[in-house]
């Protein structure tokens, strides 16, 4: 069963919005992408009954998904036809402060602001966009506010396998089928605001447990995105192994082989699925239960497993598989002996050392080009997935356990009462970058603080003068 007025979601592939023009200088041409998004209330049928009011960039749920490739210049035409202020923020990518879509950068309603970014070398990966207004990301994102950012390499060494878009999303729905956001006052607020909002309806691409289609022997490459406020989700194929191949910031060096696979808020995989079950065969994609919460406001429901979307085998002949490059991309590592200072984060329920989010505070002051170290330690009885604006990072170690390959993360959950610790170099942009927790709840409430990388030769006096 559809239930979203689009029969096919995942067969519309990617679309490419917008004016899209390449220059045709003779050497060091970048091709530059045009692209126009405009935010404004759309209704739409979600849920069987009537049609629900929300948010949509372009009038589509979830917002195009949009295709770039490394070197691209881009510009995204936004305009804001909300009734509140918004932003779009390009979640990983590596961009001028001024085009992160931070809080800092507020579009009220009527404005329009256009975000410039190159698509930097080496970044090939999943992303996604979605609004970061100051107290209202997680109400906007309900309403219907996210889209997927896909980045090419000229030499994907995948780019022979058929590839499937899975943006991953819940919600929960009133009776009269507008979107249920509770007072903040009320008991199901106060839980909300505890766990994050998680909801009943689990949308892939917009549409309740749709189909993807794969012939015998075939490999495919999956690539998903959990654009849920707080809801995580422990990947399972049942009958199938996966290969985990990528993460936020594209693929890692060599396939790993896994059973299922935690996706946390605003993570992003890359996974191989092959087609090793028998023509005619159906399985279904599942979240397998993941306790992630305190006891206290833990759903009665945790404990479900949850359907997400049906695999269906073709009734063709198997092919013979693609195989899988030993190698997909080098992975450079970013070495510890640089790392110039360590940051310690302490996440308590709510705050980030001990503090909630001020505009007019800088938390940590660091010069550009420096590498760091940050160790983040969460002291609650819940998992709390941390996200740094602008820069991909490279996990450390979880728990002191040290991470069995390298990857280029902006996400990085950091499970109850445990601790990470990630490498950064914050290269390039100069400016005021958020860190933040990615459950929406808690970002909105204040669970977030202020990186300002400082340019050489801004940065002595300015460090110094922030440390009195
Ligand atoms: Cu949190």
């Amino acid at each position: 069963m559809v239930l979203n007025r689009r029969a096919t979601p995942l067969r519309r592939g990617l679309v490419l919005v917008g004016f899209l023009s390449m220059w045709t200088l003779p050497a060091l041409a970048q091709r530059r992408v045009e692209v126009t998004l405009t935010a404004a209330p759309t209704r739409l049928s979600l849920v069987p009954g009537a049609p629900t009011e929300i948010f949509t960039y372009n009038g589509q749920f979830p917002g195009p998904a949009l295709e770039f490739r490394e070197g691209d210049r881009v510009t995204v035409h936004f305009r804001n036809d909300l009734p509140e202020p918004t932003t779009i923020h390009w979640h990983g990518l590596h961009l001028p402060f001024t085009s992160d879509g931070s809080p800092f950068h507020p579009v009220a309603p009527g404005e329009t602001y256009d975000y410039v970014f190159t698509i930097q070398p080496g970044t090939a990966g999943t992303y996604w966009y979605h609004p970061h207004p100051h107290h209202r990301t997680g109400y906007q994102i309900a309403k219907g506010l996210y889209g997927a950012v896909i980045v090419r390499a000229a030499d994907d060494p995948l780019k022979k396998l058929p590839e499937k878009l899975i943006v991953i999303s819940d919600n929960r729905f009133a009776a009269d089928n507008s979107i249920d956001l509770p007072a903040s006052l009320s008991e199901a607020g106060i839980v909300d605001r505890e766990n994050g909002r998680e909801g009943d309806i689990v949308f892939v691409n917009g549409a309740v447990m749709p189909t993807i289609r794969i012939r015998a022997g075939e490999v495919q490459r999956w690539r998903v995105i959990n654009a849920s406020a707080a809801r995580v989700y422990r990947l399972s194929l049942p009958g199938h192994k996966l290969l985990h191949v990528g993460s936020d910031g594209g693929l890692f060096e060599r396939a790993v082989e896994v059973d299922e696979i935690v996706v946390a808020n605003a993570e992003r995989v890359e996974l191989l699925v092959r087609g090793t079950g028998s023509p005619g065969d159906r399985v279904v994609l599942q979240a397998l239960p993941y306790d992630r919460y305190i006891p206290q406001t833990r759903p009665q429901t945790w404990n479900h497993t949850r359907d997400l979307l049906a695999l269906q085998y073709t009734k063709q002949r198997p092919v013979t598989a693609e195989p899988v490059p030993a190698l997909l991309r080098p992975v450079p590592v970013l070495d510890t002996t640089l790392s110039s200072a360590t940051r310690l984060m302490v996440l308590t329920q709510g705050m980030i050392n001990g503090q909630m989010m001020d505009h007019n505070r800088v938390d940590v002051a660091a010069k550009l080009g420096a590498t760091e170290i940050w160790e983040v330690e969460n002291l609650v009885g819940m998992d709390h997935p941390f996200h740094l604006h602008g820069f991909q990072f490279q996990v450390l170690d979880r728990n002191g356990v040290p991470e069995p390959f390298r990857a280029w993360k902006d996400v990085v959950n950091v499970p109850k009462h445990g601790s990470a610790r990630f490498i950064v170099r914050y290269a390039t942009f100069p400016g005021k970058w958020m860190f933040h927790c990615h459950i929406l709840d808690h970002e909105d409430h204040g669970m977030m603080g202020i990186l300002e990388v400082i340019e050489e030769r801004n940065a002595e006096a300015r460090i110094t003068k922030r440390s009195k």
